[in-house]
């Protein structure tokens, strides 16, 4: 089930991984290039077909680029060409570029109308969408040229995203698998909020993150991080200089990868509306980080009580405390950002806000007074239904948004594990259950993310996925994709990966059923099992089961093998310890029934039951949870109940 095709790995390959690291076979001379399939390329483009043959990176480069070429963009295509087998980059302008006769390869990078870029865009149509891009690879021999046009800068930084996935060894050479691609994202906000409790990240796994994120064309980061103190209680307090500089290196590294850094403050445990000083206080905490150069804001009213003021002041200004008061009282605030602040900033993007109904579909007066006065501009958040939602469906988000006047922007609470049912997991399933067509009623996704920054990059890549190109998503080839990210395209880590997320795939809600089973994998293996063994058909059920449990046992030595995301295994390092134990409990239970002396049944029967004591003794270290050092998750209700079962089992022979 977990079989990956080599094909499906090379797509999505991060920066700094090539196809020939990750061992892949190669395809080259197998079939012409017309009919070989193309590379994945992950988010799913809107559109992409093959326009031809495949070009050959020669060892010198000419890049195409004038002034209104995005830097970033330029800056990443020359990185990649030198990664897959340019010697030497040129940039020269378009009016200097050398005759097509030298048979050097040509990269045209900039707006899609640039006369030379539209030219060898040739019928590649442009799409007429923010963040859209135009790719067209022409193989001819001798002259081989690459179109890169972008509808503006982060089009065009997509772009080279996109030819970054489309980079194949073949022989001695690499080449870009000759593609057309029209594209664009089918929602205009997608990425993270970093809003979860417990500890927040930290600034190198915050850079990290920026970086992924332009690799997965997300362009949305808001920190919220409700355990920074400056963010909630002391929001009315200064960033400290060190803190500071931080924000500022994360504004900018945001920015190389086209990603709007998000600032948000959460007054409303103290905050007084109606006086003027602490109105002046959150200007001023904005400014700052306007300053650093951040154009986005937020301020997320959620988890504050609405049913009593701060100040005396606010019941003269707004009445008695109650939903309404509430309601009038933020939305006097938001305004004011909106209009005295955003209004008279440059560049500055709507407001965003969460509201402190975030998470239902419930009308109140709250709601009624949120979309009958709240500028139009400002920018709605809303969690879904029951705040970790089973599912968001069109209908759904048609009603929320119906509700506070305009497309909300959805706050997704998944893979965040900050709550009591997510005690002692990482969440690794994939992003799934959000309707195809969501795209029409929202103005966008971000992720809560886990206090495990790399590991949640599995359910974010999904997400990405989902929120550029919605109609076209599935979640059962994201997945594997997401994973051969975090191994670099490495099929045998890939695997590894596969097997270890499915024994982390339990996604709780905040009642009593999860929205995502915990390891169907092995559930569905476990169950085949017991009725080969039922049928009488017991070597083959031990000799099947019995491979699959030695993946488990392996799989953790296999991510920690190299491949993998240094940070993944730090983040999943409790949780790789515990499944290295419970596979080999396993592997030595599966032996226990196969065992054919009864002596022998019973001193592996205890060594099964000895493995299993030491993988419960594992905790979570460090704790960066809200639900501190606990033992890790692994397969629970499944692995478990099948040691109990053939416990029992063996105990009968
Ligand atoms: C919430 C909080 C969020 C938290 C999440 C899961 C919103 C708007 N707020 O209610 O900070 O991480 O639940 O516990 O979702």
């Amino acid at each position: 089930m977990f079989a990956i095709a080599s094909t499906m790995v090379l797509g999505v390959l991060p920066h700094g991984a090539s196809a020939q690291a990750a061992g892949v076979a190669d395809a080259a001379g197998a079939a012409s290039a017309g009919a070989r399939p193309l590379p994945p390329v992950s988010p799913t483009p809107q559109s992409i077909s093959r326009s031809g043959e495949d070009a050959t990176v020669t060892g010198r480069v000419f890049v195409v680029a004038d002034d209104r070429t995005d830097a970033a963009a330029r800056d990443r295509l020359i990185r990649e060409l030198k990664r897959h087998g340019a010697a030497r980059v040129d940039i020269v302008s378009p009016g200097n570029v050398p005759p097509a006769g030298a048979g050097l390869l040509t990269v045209r990078l900039g707006p899609a109308e640039r006369p030379d870029i539209a030219n060898a865009l040739g019928d590649t149509a442009v799409p007429d969408h923010a963040e859209g891009y135009a790719l067209r690879v022409s193989g001819h021999p001798s002259h081989p040229q690459i179109a890169l046009g972008g509808v503006d800068a982060t089009g065009q930084f997509y772009a080279v995203q996109t030819l970054r996935q489309l980079f194949q060894r073949q022989d001695d050479d690499w080449t870009v698998a000759g593609a057309q691609a029209g594209d664009f994202p089918s929602m205009p906000l997608r990425g993270t909020i970093e809003g979860f409790y417990g500890k927040p990240w930290t600034h190198a796994e915050r850079l990290d993150q920026m970086d992924f994120y332009g690799d997965v064309k997300a362009n949305t980061y808001i920190y919220a991080p409700k355990d920074d103190p400056y963010h909630r209680d002391k929001w009315r307090d200064a960033y400290p200089t060190d803190k500071l500089a931080e924000l500022g290196e994360l504004v900018n590294r945001a920015t190389a990868n086209h990603v709007r850094f998000t600032f948000a403050v959460s007054p409303g445990g103290s905050i007084c509306y109606s006086d003027p000083d602490d109105r002046k206080a959150l200007k001023a905490k904005l400014q700052a980080l306007y300053d650093l150069g951040t154009r986005s804001f937020s301020i997320p009213l959620d988890d504050i009580s609405y049913t009593k003021w701060n100040c005396a002041a606010d019941q003269a200004a707004y009445g008695q405390p109650g939903r309404t008061a509430a309601a009038k009282a933020q939305v006097d605030l938001l305004n004011d950002l909106q209009r005295n602040f955003i209004a008279t900033h440059e560049d500055a993007r709507p407001l965003q806000m969460v509201p402190t109904e975030y998470g239902d579909l419930t009308d109140t007066s709250y709601k009624q007074t949120m979309r009958a006065t709240l500028d139009p501009a400002v920018v709605v958040m809303w969690t879904g239904t029951d705040v970790v939602p089973p599912t968001i469906t069109n209908d759904q988000a048609d009603g929320a948004s119906k509700l506070f006047g305009r497309k909300v922007f959805v706050w997704d609470n998944y893979p965040v594990n900050d709550y009591g049912n997510t005690s002692g997991r990482l969440l690794l399933a994939p992003y799934d259950k959000r309707e195809a067509g969501l795209s029409g009623h929202l103005s966008g996704i971000v992720a809560n993310p886990m206090n495990q920054p790399y590991a949640s990059k599995v359910a974010v890549f999904g997400a990405a996925d989902f929120t550029w190109n919605d109609i076209a998503y599935d979640a059962r080839t994201s997945w594997p994709r997401a994973m051969a990210y975090l191994a670099g395209g490495d099929p045998q880590a890939t695997e590894a990966l596969l097997v270890f997320g499915d024994l982390e795939h339990m996604a709780p809600t905040f009642g009593a059923t999860p929205w995502q089973r915990q390891a169907p994998e092995l559930a569905r293996r476990i169950a085949a099992f017991w009725a080969d063994w039922n049928a009488g058909r017991r070597t083959e059920a031990l000799t099947d089961l019995r491979a699959y449990a030695e993946r488990i046992e392996q799989a953790p030595a296999v991510i920690r093998g190299g491949a993998v995301e240094q940070g993944f295994t730090t983040d999943a390092a409790s949780w790789l310890d515990a499944t290295a134990l419970w596979g080999k409990a396993m592997v030595t239970m599966v032996d226990a029934l196969g065992a054919q002396d009864a002596g022998q049944a019973q001193k592996l029967l205890e060594e099964s039951k000895s493995l299993q004591t030491q993988a419960r003794a594992v905790r979570v270290v460090p704790a960066r949870n809200t639900w501190g050092s606990v033992r890790p998750k692994v397969g629970d209700g499944v692995l478990d109940t099948f040691l109990a079962a053939a416990s029992a089992e063996v105990g009968k022979e």
